[in-house]
């Protein structure tokens, strides 16, 4: 099987095997685990950050900090294809008592402008009956849109605009590594002007298991005790972030491969019947391409080049998603577009 589906399904390197197998342990829960201290500290001088909170989930990541910038009854402003707001089980209801304030723009690309976020924005003079903004949150490379980068400028436009307003901005850097290296940007540039940050261990960086949270520190002391009650202290979890310390350092140089082959999947694929994709706008490791004018449904189209080629891709509605991450070569992309290319003809 090559699997497209997504980039969490990478297995863990000999190196992450290793580390994981010597990982010095303790408690975490007493934060005596020496290595995930060390992530936690490695991860904020990377950032640039005071404090960092290593979490299970990159969803974990971002509910905390949605609870911890808000209060019930508040909205979070988000563009309408975010992580949060779509594909964390509306959390920020359940967990948070907020409500998402969607907004559609930037031309498609996922990339609001600072005027189209304060356009949806209920501040303090907002009308007694409308509920008050209580966040922003960005994504930054925006999953759903493609893989879309988020420009330092443009952060920092949206960033300087909220807090003018005293509004807080989290970002859900899920892929932020992927989005560095296009924009030729470090990870600390991009999320230097947001409050808050989470990044994924096991994304794009091919870690097992884990994400990291950073902010101030009186943020991060919060956030532990968020992690407690949503379940979410582990005990020896150093076995895991031995793995997150060792991506940390080997995946970001390699992540321009995963782009090349994103750009040549897309590349292809735009060649094929009934596709329809701009490559120049794959610009990290998702590839999203529309399907609507192919003769056969989407679903239909990965169930049939699982079943030709072993090629895995994700279908949703007309769209077909595939991530290119460390096991996956340019060979298997070349392996996926013939299937696709054998399907589509015949569809
Ligand atoms: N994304 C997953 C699915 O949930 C769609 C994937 O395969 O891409 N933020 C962003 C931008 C994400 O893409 C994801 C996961 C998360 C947060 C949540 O991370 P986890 O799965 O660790 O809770």
């Amino acid at each position: 099987m090559i699997d497209f589906r997504s980039d969490t399904v990478t297995k863990p390197t000999p190196a992450m095997r290793r580390a994981m197998a010597e990982a010095e342990v303790g408690d975490d829960v007493y934060g005596e685990d020496p290595t995930v201290n060390r992530l936690q500290e490695r991860a904020a001088r990377i950032f640039e950050k005071e404090a960092a909170l290593f979490v299970p989930t990159g969803s974990m990541g971002n509910q905390i900090a949605v609870k911890l910038h808000t209060r019930p009854g508040e909205e979070v402003v988000i563009e309408e294809r975010g992580h949060i707001y779509n594909y964390e089980m509306a959390a920020m209801s359940a967990i948070s008592g907020a409500l998402a304030r969607p907004v559609r723009g930037g031309g498609g690309t996922g990339l609001l402008t600072w005027g189209e976020i304060k356009a949806a924005v209920h501040a303090g003079d907002a009308p007694y009956y409308v509920a008050r903004t209580g966040l922003v949150a960005l994504e930054n490379s925006h999953n759903l849109a493609g893989g879309s980068v988020l420009t330092r400028e443009r952060t920092e436009e949206i960033c300087d605009g909220a807090h003018a307003l005293g509004l807080r901005v989290h970002l859900d850097g899920a892929r932020i590594f992927n989005a560095a290296e296009s924009l030729g940007e470090t990870v600390a540039a991009l999320a230097r002007p947001a409050d808050s940050v989470m990044f994924c261990l096991s994304k794009g960086l091919g870690a097992p298991v884990g994400s990291v949270l950073l902010g101030a520190r009186g943020f991060i002391d919060e956030a532990r005790r968020w992690r407690k009650l949503l379940g979410g202290g582990m005990r020896q979890a150093g076995v895991l972030a031995a793995a997150g310390l060792v991506a940390l350092e080997e995946t970001p140089p390699r992540l321009g491969d995963d782009h090349a082959n994103a750009r040549r999947l897309a590349e292809g694929l735009a060649g094929l019947p009934g596709v329809k994709i701009d490559p120049e706008s794959v610009r990290t490791n998702i590839v999203i391409f529309d399907v609507s004018e192919a003769r056969l449904p989407a679903d239909e189209i990965c169930a049939r080049v699982r079943e030709t080629r072993g090629v895995l891709c994700s279908g949703f509605g007309s769209l077909i998603r595939m991530v290119t991450h460390y096991d996956v070569s340019r060979e298997d992309v070349d392996v996926a577009l013939a299937a696709l290319g054998e399907v589509l003809k015949e569809s």
